[in-house]
């Protein structure tokens, strides 16, 4: 980024032409994605402008979803990410569904532990105080990518030892006979709070899909109570609607 003063269209803001040369290297694929940009020092010299200018460039590319910030490692040209087709008619798992679209999936333990219920948990699972939760907390990466928080609540007697969990809690459920066959599942808006933007490489407050699914077995009883935060810039839900009555 040359000298900017002077140059573009006369009384444009400075951060405002700066963000403009950047957009248009990127456009021109001089920057990558995945690419770092150069530190705010770099370009406020080469640029012969203020490091609040270049800051306040940087942030807006931030915030248009160009640019992506990572703490302690610096600004990079975002990754478009792919789409991802998602069924609302079966009761599949996230292992199954990454495996069917040939996508390598990796989960990152955030807590799997034995637990005393929660007012919500008894309620939901059907636990009398005395009785324990398993919960499974897991940020699940595809190709790379982190797409979902995963925060799951079963009756321990479902899941006596969730350290044994391997990839995928299905798989787990289904050995021990207690698989579910049927889920409400409830799809509602939410932005990313800072924690979960972390996990997921977002800025805070971009837009997510808060899921709950209540999943049950054959007999009719809870077996899972889960609370997931997907991307919103990466999963399309797919319903197919008949005609009723
Ligand atoms: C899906 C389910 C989640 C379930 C998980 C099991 C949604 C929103 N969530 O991601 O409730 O616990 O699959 O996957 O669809 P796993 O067997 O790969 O661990």
């Amino acid at each position: 980024f040359g000298a900017l003063k002077g140059a573009g269209p006369n009384g444009a803001p400075l951060y405002l032409k700066l963000k403009r040369s950047i957009e248009e290297a990127v456009r021109r694929g001089v920057l990558l994605p995945g690419d770092a940009l150069p530190s705010e020092r770099d370009i406020a010299a080469k640029a012969d402008i203020s490091r609040v200018t270049v800051r306040k460039a940087v942030q807006d590319l931030v915030r248009d979803g160009l640019l992506v910030q990572r703490h302690g490692s610096g600004t990079f040209v975002a990754r478009a990410v792919e789409r991802v087709e998602q069924s609302l008619s079966l009761l599949t798992s996230f292992t199954e569904d990454m495996a069917r679209r040939g996508k390598t999936l990796r989960s990152e333990w955030l807590d799997r532990g034995i637990y005393a219920p929660s007012p919500e948990e008894m309620m939901v699972l059907g636990l009398s105080p005395q009785e324990s939760v398993a919960r499974v907390s897991r940020l699940r990466i595809a190709d790379g990518t982190p797409l979902a928080i995963e925060r799951a609540a079963l009756p321990a007697m479902a899941l006596p030892d969730p350290t044994a969990v391997g990839s995928s809690l299905y798989a787990a459920l289904e050995k021990t006979g207690s698989r579910p066959v049927r889920a409400i599942q409830r799809i509602s808006a939410a932005n990313l709070g800072a924690a979960d933007a972390r996990l997921l490489d977002l800025p805070t407050g971009t837009a997510g899909l808060h899921i709950e699914r209540i999943s049950y077995l054959a007999s009719g009883k809870v077996v899972e109570f889960t609370r997931s935060i997907y991307r919103g810039d990466t999963y399309d839900f797919v319903a197919e609607l008949r005609l009723g009555d």
